[in-house]
């Protein structure tokens, strides 16, 4: 079933890409908000243009160890670049955020879907998103990005993040947030182990059943750093090797940095897969 976004649909019987449009500011020049706003604007035109489906927004870094952000300093990087790129792109926007009041602020300004690293858990949070009728994006993270890398334990990483994800789906469906509306994602690299990682990406296809679609992300991570002894910039293949697993294995929308060779490493996997 395609997903209603702010009526931009979004089509998940094809491999989607979610380009990564990070508005914190040490990923723009300094230049004063007018020219971060442009060439915000400039960089998700460019991702429209290799293919992206949607382009994800997001003021807060959840990186390991990132320091929080204020509800007024993530209203004043994201609401103006959700605005502007809701009007003038065809594909959704989608808001990466877990604070109620940008849900709704994202909302108000055009936002497509709401893409929560805590799955609704912040207070207020699953009120937001479901007033705000739009798609969400549940995903595991075990604790918070400032400690979440500190040796992550479980007994079965699988069965868990499955389990949570669940528990999250039906307080959800309570919250009158229908499952067609849902998306899932165990969260790669949010308290985990490469081991766990690897895990869950190959038994990735036992969460098909949860909602509409799993979303991944795993362009760029230390998992693939990890695996190739790789420095950030030099962990593209990696990624997409990543990305044909997770697509083969159900994923519906992968989240990446590098469009373009992205979307073509899917093209060929979603081709194979079409065969009887
Ligand atoms: C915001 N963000 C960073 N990494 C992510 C991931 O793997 N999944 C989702 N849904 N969001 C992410």
């Amino acid at each position: 079933m395609p997903l209603d976004c702010a009526g931009k649909v979004l089509d998940l019987s094809r491999p989607a890409v979610m380009g990564v449009l990070n508005v914190t500011p040490d990923s723009f020049s300094d230049g004063g908000r007018y020219f971060q706003l442009a060439e915000a604007l400039r960089r998700a035109e460019v991702m429209v243009e290799e293919g992206a489906a949607l382009v994800d927004v997001g003021g807060e870094s959840t990186r390991p160890g990132a320091p929080p952000v204020s509800v007024q300093e993530e209203l004043d990087r994201v609401l103006p670049v959700v605005e502007r790129l809701a009007r003038e792109l065809p594909v959704p926007i989608s808001v990466d955020t877990s604070k109620p009041e940008i849900i709704r602020e994202a909302a108000r300004a055009g936002a497509g879907l709401i893409n929560d690293v805590r799955a609704l858990r912040l207070p207020g949070a699953l009120e937001a998103a479901a007033a705000s009728g739009l798609p969400v994006c549940l995903m595991h993270m075990r604790g918070e990005p400032a400690t979440m890398q500190q040796e992550p334990v479980y007994a079965d990483v699988v069965a868990e993040v499955y389990a949570f994800l669940a528990e999250r789906v039906a307080v959800c469906e309570r919250a009158s947030i229908s499952r067609e509306r849902i998306l899932v994602d165990p969260g790669f690299g949010f308290g985990k182990t490469l081991d766990h990682n690897l895990r869950l990406l190959r038994h990735l296809n036992r969460f098909t059943d949860l909602a509409a679609g799993i979303l991944v992300g795993m362009s760029r991570k230390s998992m693939i750093g990890a695996l190739l002894n790789a420095p950030v910039d030099e962990r593209l293949s990696g990624g997409l090797a990543a990305a044909v697993i997770a697509f083969w294995q159900g994923a519906s929308i992968i989240r990446a940095h590098d469009v373009r060779e992205t979307v073509q490493a899917l093209c060929v996997c979603a081709a194979a897969r079409a065969v009887a």
